[in-house]
């Protein structure tokens, strides 16, 4: 059977699974849903069942699935050129570096493709400053990170993970990091100031897998501020809550709404180091983003750094398209403006619910909290169910559910999604 004819199979949702029991790594447990198609803010399943998606590929398809414009500038660019690697230039990468850099306010970029690896480029260029420009002595840089965070899964990032699932028994661990309680200022001052070797601070602006933790409204201001004062890199891993998810171009941006860097300066908390991913390709393609400014990133000499695909032609053009649309569509006003009605409606069934206990987020990144234990599969039935009604969800940790469609999403059909959450909830009353 050739490749087209399998790929045009007409799998059954039980073949689908049975296939991925046998034949892949069980490192995931998704809800008994096949999809095989995606537009917009829908989703439809082998049997044709069409959801709205509340997770967009956890944050990934801002632009909702399958954009015209970003799939069609990714055909274009596959057509001609895909992949020249990084031993010749191509006439994509400079377009779209002088692009991003423009759109969000820096010097340079450092272009990788996965989040992860995006994290892991920032780790070490920080090092690299730390002992270059912060004279640091050599094998002494330690890094802040905070308690419940999340920034992929490679070695060194669940080295400093607090999550035990996502570390055990995968050491021996990377060394040099300090991790410090949440939205604590405190700690981070304590931190800061409990050794000369403190090189960065690493930090979500809002936690998404802890369980959507919005920090107190100056946390982020303070520490940049706190980090200015001590010498050490501001560092914002904005690759699940930047990209307008959370309201504003990024969630550092505070409440500001404007579709690229602000003038001012007032909300718009700029880190030394901003970390992109996910929606920065719509969900089209796997393209991820270092950006500083020159002072840092030019630590990084040729042949110190790099990646067989970073940067390629097709993640170059694809990117340019996903953010063109983040402006055109105003994408960070909708989520802003769909993210209240989310949270106010849920917050007033929730005054009532003997089953949902809290609503949180910021823009369209949104938890509720149910009333049950981390360890009870509650929050699970739940999702089983909504997928029953039309709806896809799933929990973060335990007892949380994480809604978060694609930015796209009409006030209609999201007055239409949260009478389908309400009344799932409602089945689930005790
Ligand atoms: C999984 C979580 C979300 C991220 C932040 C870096 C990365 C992520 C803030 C790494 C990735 C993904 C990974 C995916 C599920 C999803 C996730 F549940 F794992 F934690 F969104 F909350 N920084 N998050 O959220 O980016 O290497 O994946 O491109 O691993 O299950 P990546």
């Amino acid at each position: 059977m050739s490749v087209l004819e399998k790929m045009s199979q007409n799998l059954g949702t039980a073949e689908a699974i049975a296939l991925e029991e046998k034949y892949g790594a069980h490192n995931y447990h998704p809800l008994p849903v096949v999809l095989s198609r995606g537009e917009g803010v829908y989703v439809w399943d082998v049997e044709g069942k069409k959801y709205y998606d509340f997770l967009s590929a956890y944050s990934a398809v801002n632009q909702g699935h399958c954009h015209p414009k970003i799939v069609g500038a990714m055909v274009q660019q596959a057509q001609t050129l895909t992949l020249t690697s990084r031993a010749f230039y191509n006439d994509k990468l400079g377009v779209y570096e002088q692009f991003v850099t423009h759109y969000f306010g820096f010097d340079k970029v450092l272009p990788m493709n996965t989040g992860a690896e995006a994290v892991e480029t920032t780790l070490k260029l920080c090092r690299k400053w730390a002992y270059e420009q912060k004279g640091i002595n050599e094998n002494e840089a330690q890094i802040i990170v905070c308690d419940g965070n999340f920034h992929g899964r490679t070695t060194t990032i669940i080295s400093f993970s607090n999550d035990e699932n996502a570390r055990k028994n995968f050491g021996p661990y990377t060394a040099g990091f300090i991790s410090i309680p949440y939205d604590d200022i405190e700690a981070l001052e304590k931190a800061v100031n409990s050794s000369k070797n403190i090189a960065g601070f690493l930090v979500e602006p809002i936690q998404g897998e802890a369980g959507v933790y919005t920090p107190s409204e100056d946390f982020i201001k303070r520490a940049k501020a706190i980090c200015q004062a001590n010498n050490v890199l501001f560092i914002a891993d904005e690759v699940q809550t930047g990209i307008a998810r959370t309201g504003s171009l990024l969630a550092v941006c505070g409440n500001c709404t404007c579709e690229a860097k602000c003038e001012k300066q007032e909300t718009y908390t700029q880190p030394d180091i901003l970390i992109l991913g996910k929606a920065l390709s719509g969900g089209a393609y796997p393209v991820s983003a270092v950006l500083a400014n020159d002072s840092i990133m030019n630590v990084i000499k040729p042949g110190q750094h790099g990646s067989t695909f970073g940067g390629n032609p097709v993640a170059a053009a694809v990117a340019m398209a996903a953010l063109e649309v983040v402006a055109e569509e105003n994408l960070a006003q909708n989520a802003r403006k769909l993210g209240k009605i989310f949270r106010d409606e849920l917050g007033k069934f929730i005054e009532t619910s003997n089953i949902a206990t809290l609503v949180r987020g910021k823009g369209l990144l949104n938890a509720v909290v149910i009333n049950d234990t981390e360890e009870s599969d509650t929050a699970w039935n739940i999702c089983v169910r909504l997928a029953e009604n039309g709806l896809l969800a799933k929990p973060t940790h335990g007892n949380i559910i994480r809604f978060a469609p694609p930015l796209v999403m009409t006030e209609e059909q999201l007055r239409d999604c949260v009478a389908i959450i309400i009344n799932t909830l409602k089945e689930f009353e005790k």
